[in-house]
């Protein structure tokens, strides 16, 4: 088989060669080399899996880790302890600190002051409030132009739920503070606010 789409190819490589010695045309010069394509984009992600090189007992053993862990999360979930939205999770000690602790406290176990970015985790962070029946710091700042408010790395903001009139700090009130209806209020830093933190 091999031997005979060689032997085709040859024969066909034969004919095409003297049918470009008879037209002369076969044999310029080649052409510039094109300009480079723009990059595609990037595939969709695709579905979880082991890898298959993975051997038996392996598997088994991140099967046992990551049902344990789902019992942990729903046991959590069931307390009130954590609240999942999407990737990120929200959770409070119960405390009402300054807004400086309340960043330490976070940073502390490897989080951050909560930021809600969408209407479904503004609501998870409102429910925590409202249960505790307290206001808490979100993770926003002012910069130095008054109502310019970016989280507390420096990015700006994509979403807000500023009560009707807010900010009106007028560059005086650098904080976020959220109502138990879940809207917001720029304010002073210097409150005891509940302590809320997203990981
Ligand atoms: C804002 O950006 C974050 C990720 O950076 C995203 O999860 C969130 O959905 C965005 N919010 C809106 C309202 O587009
Ligand atoms: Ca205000």
């Amino acid at each position: 088989m091999l031997l005979c789409s060689l032997t085709l190819t040859l024969i066909w490589l034969v004919v095409s060669g003297l049918e470009c010695d008879m037209k002369e045309v076969c044999l310029g010069t080649p052409g510039l080399t094109g300009e480079r394509g723009e990059k595609g984009e990037p595939g969709e992600r695709g579905p979880p899996g082991l890898p298959t090189y993975l051997g038996e007992e392996f598997q088994s053993t991140l099967r046992e880790i990551s049902h344990q862990i789902l019992q942990s999360m729903r046991v959590l979930s069931l307390q009130g302890s954590m609240l999942a939205v999407g990737e990120k999770v929200f959770s409070t000690n119960g405390q009402s600190v300054s807004f400086d602790a309340i960043k330490e406290s976070c940073a502390r176990v490897g989080g951050r002051i909560a930021a809600p970015r969408s209407p479904e985790e503004n609501e998870a962070v409102a429910s925590i409030v409202r249960k505790h029946n307290t206001y808490a710091y979100l993770g926003l700042a002012e910069g130095p132009t008054a109502g310019d408010f970016h989280y507390l790395d420096g990015t700006p903001v994509n979403y807000t739920n500023w009560y009707p009139g807010e900010s009106r700090g007028r560059g005086k009130e650098k904080c976020v503070e959220m109502y138990t209806d879940g809207q917001w209020n720029d304010k002073n830093c210097l409150q005891y606010r509940l302590a809320i933190c997203e990981f």
